[in-house]
């Protein structure tokens, strides 16, 4: 099934059982504690269906757990200093994951089909409500990090899962020990301080978080939240960037992840036109954030930058008929003056 999977283009590739959710008692815990924040995806009535992976197939005997790394030899967010650049996340570089590993599991339930008979499957890759890090460790494929990550011993971090629900019964295999040890590197070098402890280990506080921000967060960016987003328009990866199990992390062989548009000028972004946007960002995940709340984003990122050269985009976007735009605008407007060389509070904000 490992080198099925492998054919398929998945460099990971495990089986745990399907049945009920053991970690479901650490995510209403979650849920209780508010930190999904605005993503009712994540709290109306899918919730429940989380509980068990048989809700999504009752005839589901096995999950058949993949990993497609998108790790390139780009720098990471650790070396990237150019001020006048967006920093969009690693995992929105290139064509949506979501397409690419449809495809490859797709591929992998016709080849297993051939071998075993008729069988049923279901795919899911990220969206269905089921707790894939949960089963991902369980498979096998690695522990949860402090960062709240599924990291693999030789893999890192850098992948993305998908899940192929089957009739089968298949051995299952056995989760990995945790080896973030006494490491806390995740946890200080978060700007927002977004990794919470929650009872003996650590969460994700969404409300805190960057990339839930810049990606799920719909309407206005809390005022206080803002200076921490530096320069990022589109997710963060500062957690993962900062993790030794990263260091040696392999690259994704093929095209799909590799950059279109590394780090855009912020100047070019905040001029971009709705066509503009979805022609550049087109079969991307950056689509997710919407036109106006990609303009929000980069109305926080020169903000917080701070650059004079940004004054006359930004005039624009505080012309813009989109009221959460144009807030953003006035605001980044308002850090700008405030970091005119005379004033002794220049201070372009926290990477
Ligand atoms: C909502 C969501 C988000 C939210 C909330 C993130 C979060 N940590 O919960 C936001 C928008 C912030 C987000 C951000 C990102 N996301 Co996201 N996100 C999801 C989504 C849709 C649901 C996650 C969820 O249920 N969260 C609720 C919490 C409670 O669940 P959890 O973190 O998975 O934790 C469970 C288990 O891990 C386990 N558990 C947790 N800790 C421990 C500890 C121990 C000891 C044990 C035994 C178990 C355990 O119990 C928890 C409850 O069941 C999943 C896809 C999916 N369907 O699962 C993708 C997913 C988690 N995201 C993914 C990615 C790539 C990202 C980003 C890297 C994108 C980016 N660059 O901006 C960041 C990473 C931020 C981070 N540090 O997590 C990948 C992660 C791949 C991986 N290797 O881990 C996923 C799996 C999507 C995919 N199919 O590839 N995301
Ligand atoms: S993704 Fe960024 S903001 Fe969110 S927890 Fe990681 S470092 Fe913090
Ligand atoms: S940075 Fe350290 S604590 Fe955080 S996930 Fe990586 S190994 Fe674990």
């Amino acid at each position: 099934m490992r080198a099925l999977a492998r054919e398929c283009g998945f460099e990971l590739a495990g089986v745990a059982r399907a049945g009920p959710a053991e970690d479901m008692a650490r995510y209403r815990e979650w849920l209780a504690g508010g930190n999904a924040g605005e993503m009712r995806y994540l709290v109306d009535q899918r919730a429940e269906i989380r509980e068990d992976a048989r809700r999504l197939l009752p005839s589901a005997r096995s999950i058949i757990c993949v990993g497609k790394l998108y790790q390139t030899p780009w720098p990471h967010t650790t070396e990237f200093r150019d001020e006048d650049r967006a920093w969009i996340s690693r995992y929105a570089w290139g064509d949506d994951y979501h397409d690419v590993l449809r495809r490859g599991l797709e591929q992998l339930a016709a080849r297993i089909a051939q071998s075993t008979g008729p069988l049923e499957s279901k795919i899911c890759v990220d969206t269905a409500p089921l707790l894939e890090r949960s089963y991902a460790r369980l498979a096998g494929l690695g522990w949860i990090g402090r960062n709240t990550c599924l990291i693999n011993q030789q893999s890192g971090s850098w992948f993305f899962l998908g899940e192929l629900l089957v009739s089968l019964d298949l051995a299952p295999d056995s989760p990995p020990p945790d080896r973030c040890g006494t490491c806390r590197r995740c946890i200080d070098a978060c700007p927002t301080a977004a990794i919470v402890p929650q009872g003996s280990g650590f969460t994700l506080d969404s409300r805190l978080c960057i990339s839930y921000f810049t990606i799920e967060q719909r309407g206005a960016i809390p005022r206080e939240m803002r200076a921490g987003i530096g320069g990022h328009v589109f997710g963060c990866d500062i957690c993962q960037d900062v993790c030794p199990w990263n260091r040696r992390a392999p690259t994704t062989a093929g095209p799909a992840f590799a950059p279109r548009l590394f780090a855009p000028p912020l100047a070019q972004m905040a001029a971009l036109t709705e066509p503009e946007f979805r022609a550049i960002f087109r079969g991307t995940p950056v689509t997710r954030a919407r036109y106006t709340g990609f303009l929000r984003n980069v109305a926080v990122a020169m903000g917080n930058r701070a650059r004079p050269e940004f004054r006359a985009p930004l005039e624009k976007l505080a012309a813009s008929d989109d009221p959460v735009v144009a807030e953003h605008a006035r605001w980044a407007l308002d850090r700008c003056q405030l970091a005119r060389p005379s004033n002794p509070l220049t201070m372009p904000g926290p990477q």
